[in-house]
Formats: C-alpha cells, structure tokens, sequence
C-alpha cells in the first residue's frame, strides 16, 4: 500500500511538473520579456560566431567592445591603418536573443588617435547608440538597450566624417536570436564585405593613405570579405563536410558598395531576407546592401572548393571580393558527374589574343629590393595571373595547359620563357614529352612584374633556381 501510494506521487508530481513547463509563456510585446540573472556575452572574431542561445532565458547581457586603431595588410605589401571593433575588420561578432538587457561598454584604447562611437541598428533609440557611446581615447562609455526585434543588424562607427569611419573598417554585425533560437546547423560562419579606398592604384604597395575623394565618387580599389585581400582563401578558407548544413551571416559594411552575394556551384536553401523574418528559398545570388545583412543556408552535397563572390565580378577577380569553402567527403556521381569529356575549342583561330587594354602597362613604383622580396611579389602576380590556366603548384591541365613543375622546356632557354609571358605564345611545343597546340595570351605585366613572376617559378617545384631580373626582361623587350 505504501509503495503504491509512493508510485502514485511520483506520476502525479510529474504530471504537475510537465503541465507547467509546457505553459512556457509568449510574449506578445517583446519589451515585456524578464531578464533572468547576467552574464558576459562571448564575442569572437570573424569568421568565427559564439555558441548560439540555444533554449537559454533573456538575460543582463555585459558586451565589452575595445576600439582599436593598428596597422595591417590589405593585401601582399599593401599596409593600412585599420580602425577596428575589437581588433579584427569587421569587428567582434555578438550574439544576443530577443529580451536581452544589452549592458553595452564601449572602450576606446588609449594609443588611440580619434573619439569613436557605435550606431548598432539593432537598437531602439536615438542613433542607434551613437548618441550616448562617443568615447575619446582612453575612455569608456556605458549605456543599456533591450533588444526588441529578433534579426541580423549591422553595426558601426558614426563619428563624422561618418563615411572615413566606416571606410576604415569600422563595422560588424549582432545577432538577436528569437526565443528558443534559430535551428542548429551543422557549420555558421560570419562573413562581411567591405570596399577601401587608397591613395595608390589597386596593389601599389606600401602604407597606403585613405582617399577621401575615390571614397566620394565609390570607385573603390578593394573590395573585401573579412577586411583584406585572401582573408578567406587558400589556407584561410572555411571549411564543412558533405552532408552538412552551412549556415553564414553575411553582411555589407560599404560604405559605397551593395553586394550580390553568391557562392558559385551552390544554391542557397534559405535566405533570411535582409536579415529579417522573412525567408525566401532556393536563390542563387542575394543582394546585401551597405549597412544590411543576410543569413544564408545551405546543405552541401559534393566535395569541392566553392568560390564566395561578390557576382558584381571585376570585384572579385580583380578588387579581392573572393573567398572559399573547402568541402570534403565523398563524391555524388549522381549530383555532379566532374568532368566527362576535354578537348581544344579554339573558335576564334590560333593567332594571339591580347586582353583589352586602354592605358599601357604601369612599371610598378616599388622594386623588388632582394630574392625575397621578388619570390613574395611574383608569387603574388603568379596567383592573380598565371594560376588560373598553369595550376597552383604549377602541374598545368593534361592537354591544354603545359606544366611549369620541372618544364624542360622552360628550364631549357630562360630568354624563350620571357618572350612567351611578354608576347604570348601560339603553335605546337613539346614540354616532357607531351605536345601541346594552344593559345597562352600576351600577359599585360611590367617587365618588374615578369622578372619577378619568372623568378618565382623557376624558383618553385623543381625548376633550375634562375634569377630573372627586370634588365634581362627589358633587353627581350628591345629586341
Ligand atoms: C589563359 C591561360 C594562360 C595563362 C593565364 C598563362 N599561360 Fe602560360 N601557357 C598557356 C598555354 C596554353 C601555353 C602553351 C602555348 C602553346 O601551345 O604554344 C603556355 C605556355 C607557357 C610556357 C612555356 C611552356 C612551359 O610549360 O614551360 C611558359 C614558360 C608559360 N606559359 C608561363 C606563364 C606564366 C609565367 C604565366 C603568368 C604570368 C602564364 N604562363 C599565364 C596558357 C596560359
Ligand atoms: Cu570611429
């Protein structure tokens, strides 16, 4: 009698305990949700994002934001001095839900040079928070919002001139996470595109100044995912396996540029629309505008490296806008056969095309001052130019493209190879062994350029360790 009676308390406590956690109260006004207790919000840098909220309750959500103006690269010896979030364009990826009381402290480093402030649109108030956060070096600032609206929100700098600010790469993005949070996926990265603007040309190196005017007009000379040239690329890629789902917050800091975001050889299942509620399904590319955002997703199926783009193209083959997902797993056959059949098309007849050109080529200011210095650059060149028909190391493509890897041919006659990258090259040649009748198009590069291109490869995957300078060039140039 005693043990039933026991049984029966046990059911009936757990009837009673789970009628009152499936009264889980809904708020119709989201400023009315309770914060419970507080804690410190975990802030990563990009591509990287905090463990999401999961089923956690609203809570007093301490955000400690340090401002940071440092040197760095935009690209191979193009330094620039970034104003930075939290020390990384864009800045420090913060996750929070809706209900959350955001205690935010926006720290401004005293090696500091300028007063900032930070405009989150994800808050309700007068400039977004730029009105209580201007901060001088060595200051700190406090202020609180609650967050109102689940969604993806920019945020970013809006000390005038707003515009230089933002340029310089102050942004970055919130999340406000709905009520028991967005489904898990298997993979989410943070990635944001943001235009530059410098004194010097596109790769001119050096430290390169912010061009105020170029800035105006939006001719911008990079255009980037993640603050600089190859932030997602080659060894920096993100990364997921076949079968997975990838879920990426994407965002457009401009400040001049809108984006139409693509990943080629994917189809995104689901994009939240601006960031917002809205979820539209099976897009191919989506526009992000400055100062917005989007949360893309989708499953991967087959192996491979899939490029990320700006489809606004000159971006990214030539401004930076280009990054990578490297998939790994194994093959679909049944989703993509890879490539069934190779053969030489050549429609427009053997004879050498150029690439259009209206200006001549530009001798670049800085020469190459030593061997390292001339590996660095050519492999540089080698990668915007050569690599897309040579190959990365240089193996070339059975039938169509010869290799430069331990080439006989080039190692035979270094004065042969300059005048094939300085004129072009049409006609069959034999390179170990095998022929090739093709079209290698006259490459429009300075003779700095070539030599140290050249250098580079005979200096890589076996060749014979030639030196190549710009003299030598200059002299086939002559001819
Ligand atoms: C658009 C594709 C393409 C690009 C870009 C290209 N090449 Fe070539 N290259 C070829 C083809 C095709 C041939 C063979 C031409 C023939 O059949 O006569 C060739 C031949 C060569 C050869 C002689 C053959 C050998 O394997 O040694 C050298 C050297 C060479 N290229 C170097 C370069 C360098 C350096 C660059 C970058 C500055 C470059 N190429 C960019 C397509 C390209
Ligand atoms: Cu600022």
């Amino acid at each position: 009698m005693k043990s039933i009676l026991k049984i029966l308390s046990i059911v009936l406590f757990l009837s009673a305990y789970g009628c009152f956690k499936s009264k889980k109260k809904v708020y119709t006004n989201t400023e009315d949700i309770p914060v419970h207790r507080e804690m410190k919000a975990e802030l990563t840098a990009p591509p990287n994002v905090p463990r999401p909220v999961g089923e956690r309750k609203a809570k007093k959500l301490i955000v400690e934001m340090e401002i940071l103006e440092k040197e760095g690269e935009l690209t191979d010896g193009v330094r620039y001095v970034f104003w930075t979030f939290g020390g990384t364009v864009p800045g420090s990826f913060i996750r929070t839900r809706v209900g959350d009381e955001v205690e935010f402290h926006l720290q401004n480093h005293p090696d500091n040079k300028l007063p900032h402030n930070i405009d989150l649109h994800a808050v309700t108030g007068p400039g977004g928070g730029a009105e209580s956060s201007f901060v001088a070096p060595g200051h700190e600032k406090v202020f609180s919002f609650k967050t109102l609206n689940p969604g993806l929100y920019v945020y970013h700098c809006a000390t005038a001139p707003v515009g230089m600010h933002i340029a310089n790469g102050m942004y970055g993005l919130i999340l406000v996470e709905p009520d028991g949070g967005l489904p898990l996926v298997d993979r989410e990265y943070y990635i944001m595109q943001g235009d530059f603007y410098t004194k010097g040309a596109n790769g001119e190196r050096g430290l390169q100044p912010f061009d105020m005017q170029k800035a105006v007009d939006e001719k911008a000379d990079y255009v980037v995912f993640n603050g600089n040239v190859g932030a997602l690329t080659g060894d920096n890629a993100i990364t997921a396996k076949v079968g997975e789902t990838v879920r990426l917050f994407v965002g457009n800091g401009g400040p001049g540029l809108v984006s139409s975001f693509h990943v080629i050889g994917e189809i995104f299942d689901k994009v939240h629309v601006e960031g917002g509620d809205l979820i539209n399904e099976n897009v191919q590319t989506t526009m992000i505008p400055a100062g917005g955002a989007a949360i893309v997703e989708f499953h991967v199926n087959v192996p491979g490296t899939f490029i990320l783009v700006d489809h606004s193209i000159f971006r990214a083959f030539n401004k930076g806008a280009l990054g990578m997902l490297k998939v790994e797993g194994e093959e679909n056959e049944n989703i993509y056969t890879g490539e069934q059949y190779d053969g030489i098309y050549l429609p427009e007849g053997p004879g050498i095309q150029e690439m259009p050109t209206t200006d001549g080529v530009v001798e670049s200011e800085i020469p190459a001052q030593n061997f390292e210095e001339q590996m660095k650059f050519g492999k540089q060149i080698y990668m915007q130019t050569c690599f897309a028909c040579h190959q990365a190391e240089g193996q070339g493509i059975p039938n169509a493209f010869p290799p430069l890897a331990k080439s006989d041919y080039l190692n035979a006659d270094v004065n042969r190879a300059i005048g094939i990258v300085l004129n072009g090259k049409t006609g069959e040649i034999t390179v170990n062994g095998q022929k090739y009748n093709s079209v290698m198009t006259r490459q429009m590069l300075s003779s700095e350029e070539i030599a140290n291109v050249l250098t580079y490869v005979y200096n890589s995957w076996g060749n014979n360790k030639t030196v190549v300078t710009s003299e030598m060039v200059n002299t086939i140039k002559n001819k």
